[in-house]
């Protein structure tokens, strides 16, 4: 699967460089090896995913392991930790630099039908659940890929996404050591970091490249890329038109869930217009459930990148798929009649969050709040946001405590991006007559702040 790492590509003293520090392939293979003799037999192997070249090791020590690799959220607080290490039955372990494995190590990655990676990702309700995505899934995304942007060893790919999600570590590291791009990760995403990387191929998602786009001396710095490419969640037209006219380049945009991996996209040299996703990649079906005269609806799927199944749980499985076998995004989305570019509209529920590209179920926001001693009830939504897309928001019924307070709770338990960026204190949550809150009611004047 990573066939860069056995050399077909030849080899460099920086063909991964993460927050400054690089290593050749021999390096990194040398480290995942040592991984590898570690973790050899594991049910699964869980990765305190940090933006460093141990992380990188350590993904790649187990996939050469065949074990399968569970990459956590490197703040994740003990309620979010404890969950999916029981969950995975996963154990923990970390690479490192100044040992090498002894004894025969494998040095390849076969492509199989066999779970390569677990990675843990919010519903509506409940919480996190184990995506299961096979090697096959994964090569034939990134093939995809390749050929829709003309990703190459010719590359330099340049982003500072998180490695705990697709976005950053599949396509971002696994992408780079299949295709053979030099990769250089920049630690954390700031347009500093963008402009100075001097890359070819550039990832963001949307609140990096609109930050990108408010620095106009960071963006006039890729006007020597080749191609940006944005995803995640939705890049507003407002940014889309400055960062062209920054950087010359019309950024093309992509869509995907951890489900499915990348499904949906532009392609390198074709035409792209703001606010439309692209075609669908090679081997992806995608249809859209509209009612009957309508033209937008549930934007639906089939294909070879789409994941194995919910780890352990064969009834969320089967949900998430039609009765005639179509996953369901639970994304609304339209398909211009003419040319195939398809558009995404908005979600299916209010329960499920995009800020900053981070997917977050409202309900695991409300369980860790309703953890807190001091409150007793709690309704949680996404707002928009200039920057992040939507802001989590928390409508509480509490005493004694502050909003701070319940903040910091929510970051110290689950992790640091699923905390509520604004806290409200209401009387009661509103319901209907079933019980059942009535979230868009929140957002109205009717609950504007009281404290
Ligand atoms: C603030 N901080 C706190 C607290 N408040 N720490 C603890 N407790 C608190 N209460 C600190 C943090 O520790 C951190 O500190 C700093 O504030 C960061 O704050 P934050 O506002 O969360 O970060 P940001 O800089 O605004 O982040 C924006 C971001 C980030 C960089 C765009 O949201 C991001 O990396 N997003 C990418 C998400 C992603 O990759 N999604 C892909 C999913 P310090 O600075 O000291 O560390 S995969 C997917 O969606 C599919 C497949 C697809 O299509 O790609
Ligand atoms: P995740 O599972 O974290 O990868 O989140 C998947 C969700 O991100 C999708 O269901 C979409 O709602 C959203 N998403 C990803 N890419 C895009 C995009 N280009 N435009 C709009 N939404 C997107």
């Amino acid at each position: 699967m990573l066939t860069a790492l056995t050399g077909v590509h030849g080899d460099r003293a920086d063909a991964v460089t993460i927050a400054g520090r690089s290593a050749s392939y021999e390096e990194l293979l040398g480290a995942a090896q040592g991984v590898a003799a570690d973790v050899a037999g594991a049910r699964a192997v869980a990765v305190s995913a940090t933006p460093s070249l141990e992380t990188v090791a350590a993904v790649v020590g187990s996939l050469l392991a065949g074990v399968p690799c569970v990459p956590l959220a490197p703040d994740s607080g003990p309620a979010e930790r404890e969950h999916i290490l029981r969950d995975s039955g996963a154990v923990i372990v970390e690479a490192d630099f100044g040992r090498r494995a002894g004894g025969p190590a494998e040095t390849s990655v076969p492509v199989s039908g066999a779970p390569a990676l677990i990675l843990y990702t919010s519903g509506t309700t409940g919480p996190p659940k184990g995506v299961v995505l096979s090697g096959e899934a994964i090569a034939a995304d990134l093939d995809a890929l390749a050929d829709a942007w003309q990703w190459s060893a010719e590359d330099t790919l340049v982003h500072g996404l998180p490695l705990f999600h697709v976005h950053g570590l599949v396509l971002g590291v696994l992408g780079a050591l299949r295709t053979g791009s030099r990769l250089v990760h920049t630690g954390r995403p700031t347009p500093d970091a963008y402009a100075q990387a001097g890359g070819s191929l550039y990832f963001g998602v949307p609140t990096v490249w609109s930050r990108i786009a408010a620095e106009p001396h960071a963006a006039a710095a890729l006007t020597g890329a080749r191609l940006l490419v944005s995803g995640s969640a939705a890049l507003p037209a407002p940014v889309f038109r400055s960062l062209e006219a920054l950087t010359g380049h019309r950024p093309v945009e992509r869509y995907g869930m951890t489900e499915t991996l990348i499904t949906i996209s532009g392609r390198a040299g074709g035409g792209v217009r703001p606010g439309t996703v692209g075609t669908p990649l090679p081997g992806i079906r995608t249809r859209i459930a509209a009612e009957p005269g309508a033209e937008i609806g549930e934007l639906q799927l089939t294909g070879p990148t789409l994941f194995s199944g919910y780890l352990g749980r064969p009834e969320a499985t089967a949900a998430a798929y039609t009765e005639d076998g179509w996953f369901r995004t639970g994304d609304i989305a339209a398909v211009d009649e003419v040319d195939g570019v398809h558009r995404i509209v908005g979600r299916a529920s209010v329960d499920m969050i995009k800020s900053g590209g981070y997917r977050i179920g409202a309900g695991e926001v409300e369980n860790a709040l309703l953890d807190h001693p001091r409150v007793s009830e709690a309704a949680v939504v996404g707002a928009p946001d200039p920057d992040l897309g939507q802001r989590i928001v928390a409508f509480v019924v509490a005493e004694g405590v502050t909003g701070a307070e319940l903040t910091d709770f929510v970051a110290a338990h689950l992790s640091v991006h699923k905390r509520p960026r604004e806290v409200r204190f209401i009387t009661a949550v509103p319901r209907n007559a079933m019980g059942k809150p009535q979230k868009k009611r929140l957002l109205t004047d009717e609950f504007e702040e009281r404290t």
